[in-house]
Parts: structure tokens; C-alpha cells; sequence
């Protein structure tokens, strides 16, 4: 059957180029690496219950956490692939302690932010998991890069999306003209534009938390995750709890349907536990760019100054209206405690 109609994700940037503030080659040679990173990512993603890459890789990474052997496959295919691009001059990963920064590329435009396999907890028992990007572009030229060229707030974002290996695979990326998906075509191998101008519903009737977290939230927290289980049937509550420990599987569903992810800080993780450079900023850039909103609880996301690369933030991101819902009654618990 010949594929008639189909737009590639090289095509579509091809045809959008006029549009970008950016200088147009660059960024598509940028995502031409970041597509090729992500198809062979795919494929071991694919295959990783018949070859040993599944597992721990025996090492940690910057967190503490044990590094899952695909987590370093992953980590070194798009560094390599980014570094070849010739575009990119300092990569921050969560997987790297310090910044990458691309040997012969000291004087190229753009950093880039991410989490090369989000959700590994995931990848032994076969839950989507995805890689997460986000690109700045410098703003220095003064001197070669450093760490703190890379801690620019997340508005200034000139790119951000995800690759997420679920039952499809699909690339969902702005930058900053919308939000469109497009879904790997195995059979011809092509990332083909599937979900264009992705406008997220201003409501949902999706609430996605870790519960188990529960004694450990803010009281504002509490009550509104109270507030999403009791019956309402003039605001279409009680709303469904849906939560897969994946950041990426858990956003993408809620991007769609509508709905509101919470990662609040508690106790034990002050300031939550996503990462505000390379999961919370690129996140909060793709929601806003499809109509929603991403708050830390007491700001915008995307109005965040990074102090560390590695910081956490907290995070309530999804449907403007839940979102303004969550914040509203976590402010009102705040003002009472704090008066
Ligand atoms: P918890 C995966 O490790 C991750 O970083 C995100 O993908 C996910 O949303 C979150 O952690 C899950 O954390 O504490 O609920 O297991």
C-alpha cells in the first residue's frame, strides 16, 4: 500500500522553517539527531527482554539512583548523536553529574537539557518509558560554556518534547508555534506527523499522584486530591485516579485526554522530586503551548530561576482549570497556616 498524504518529522520542519524565530538549519539538524538518537533508542527498547540489557547497569547515577543498563545505552546514544549534530555546545543530562561539554563545538548556539530514559523503574516490567528534552540557546558567546549558561529560566526555552516507547512510539515536540505528535512508522521507519496542533481540554477528569505519598503532602494537597474523589456530578467528579510511575506515560495521557499531574514537595523531598531543567521546564513549555498550565505551587514553571542543574521542583501540570483548582486550595491551606 503506498503511504499517500504522510508528513515526516523532517518534512514537517522543513515546511515550518519560515516560521521559526531560530536559524532553520540548525534546530532541524538538531532534531534530525535527536530522531536518529531516538530510533535506535527504540529498538532497544524494543528488544530489551531478548538481549542483557535489562537490569541494572551496577553504577549510580548523579541521584544515587541505580543506573538501569538501557538508562546508560540511552545516555551515550543521544550525547553521541547530539554531539554530532556540530550545533549543540553543552549537553546537561540527568544521567552526568557535570555539564557535556562537545569538544570542537565551544563557539555553537544551543544547550540542551535531558532525561535520556524518564520512567526506568519501568523498563523491567515493560511500562511505557520515554526521553525528554529541552533546548536553550546560549546566552553568552563571551567565553566558552559554562554550567551556568545552562541555568537560564525555562521561558527561555527555544525547543522541548519527548520521545515516549509505548505501545507506539511517538516524538511530541514545540517549539513555541504549538504542540504536534508524530508516531514511528516501523515499516518505513519514518516519525510521521499523526497529532497535529495538540490542544489539551481546559478540563479533565484525571487526577494522577503517587497516593502513597499521601500523610507527607501539604494539607491544600490533601484536601484537593479529597476534592477529585467526591461525588459531583455537576463537575464531573469523582474523577479517575490514573498513575503509572512515569512521568512521560503519565503527561502524554493527560496531555490528550485532559487532566492534572501532581508531584508536590513533601518531608522526605522538600522540593518534589522531578527535575526543574531536563522534566519539569520542557513539560511546562509543551502544556502551556497546548493551552494548559505547569505551576510549582506558588509560580509559573517556566518563571523558575535554576540555581543547581539537577534542583527539583514541585510540580501541578495538566488542565488550566484543575491546575487553578490544585494551586487555589494549596494557597488557601498555606495563608491559613501561615496567618
Ligand atoms: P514515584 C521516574 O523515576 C520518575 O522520575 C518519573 O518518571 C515519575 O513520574 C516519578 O519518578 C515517579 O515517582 O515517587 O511516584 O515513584
Amino acid at each position: 500500500m503506498p503511504h499517500t498524504g504522510l508528513i515526516t518529522l523532517e518534512q514537517f520542519i522543513v515546511d515550518q522553517q519560515s516560521l521559526y524565530k531560530e536559524s532553520r538549519g540548525s534546530l532541524s539538524r538538531i532534531f534530525r539527531s535527536l530522531e536518529l538518537a531516538a530510533k535506535v533508542v527504540n529498538r532497544d527498547v524494543r528488544k530489551a527482554g531478548l538481549v542483557d540489557i535489562l537490569g541494572n547497569h551496577g553504577s549510580t547515577n548523579t541521584h544515587g539512583e541505580d543506573q538501569k543498563k538501557l538508562d546508560v545505552i540511552a545516555n551515550e546514544v543521544f550525547i553521541a548523536a547530539l554531539s554530532k549534530s556540530g550545533e549543540v555546545a553543552v549537553i546537561i543530562s540527568e544521567e552526568n553529574d557535570d555539564p557535556v561539554f562537545i569538544e570542537g563545538c565551544e563557539n555553537e548556539k544551543y544547550i540542551i537539557a535531558i532525561d535520556p530514559l524518564d520512567g526506568s523503574s519501568n523498563i523491567d516490567v515493560n511500562a511505557s518509558i520515554g526521553t525528554i528534552f529541552s533546548i536553550y540557546r546560549r546566552s553568552n558567546f563571551a567565553q566558552p560554556p559554562t554550567a551556568s549558561d545552562c541555568m537560564q529560566k525555562g521561558k527561555h526555552q527555544v525547543a522541548a518534547g519527548y520521545i515516549i516507547y509505548g505501545s507506539s512510539t511517538m516524538l511530541v515536540y514545540t517549539t513555541g508555534l504549538g504542540v504536534n505528535g508524530f508516531t514511528l512508522d516501523d515499516s518505513i521507519q519514518e516519525f510521521c506527523l499523526s497529532h497535529p496542533s495538540i490542544q489539551t481540554p481546559k478540563d479533565g477528569k484525571i487526577f494522577s499522584v503517587n497516593e502513597g505519598n499521601l500523610q507527607d503532602f501539604p494539607d491544600g494537597i490533601k484536601r484537593y486530591v479529597q476534592y477529585c474523589k467526591e461525588k459531583d456530578k455537576a463537575t464531573n467528579r469523582p474523577y479517575g485516579a490514573r498513575y503509572i510511575g512515569s512521568l512521560i506515560a503519565d503527561f502524554h495521557r493527560n496531555l490528550l485526554k485532559g487532566g492534572i499531574f501532581m508531584y508536590p514537595a513533601t518531608e522526605k523531598m522538600p522540593n518534589g522530586k522531578l527535575r526543574l531543567l531536563y522534566e519539569c521546564n520542557p513539560m511546562a513549555f509543551i502544556v502551556e503551548q497546548a493551552g494548559g498550565q505547569a505551576s510549582t505551587g506558588t509560580g509559573r514553571i517556566l518563571d523558575l530561576l535554576p540555581t543547581n542543574l539537577h534542583q527539583r521542583a514541585p510540580i501541578y501540570i495538566g488542565s488550566s482549570n484543575m491546575v487553578d483548582q490544585c494551586v487555589q486550595m494549596l494557597t488557601e491551606d498555606d495563608s491559613l497556616v501561615n496567618n
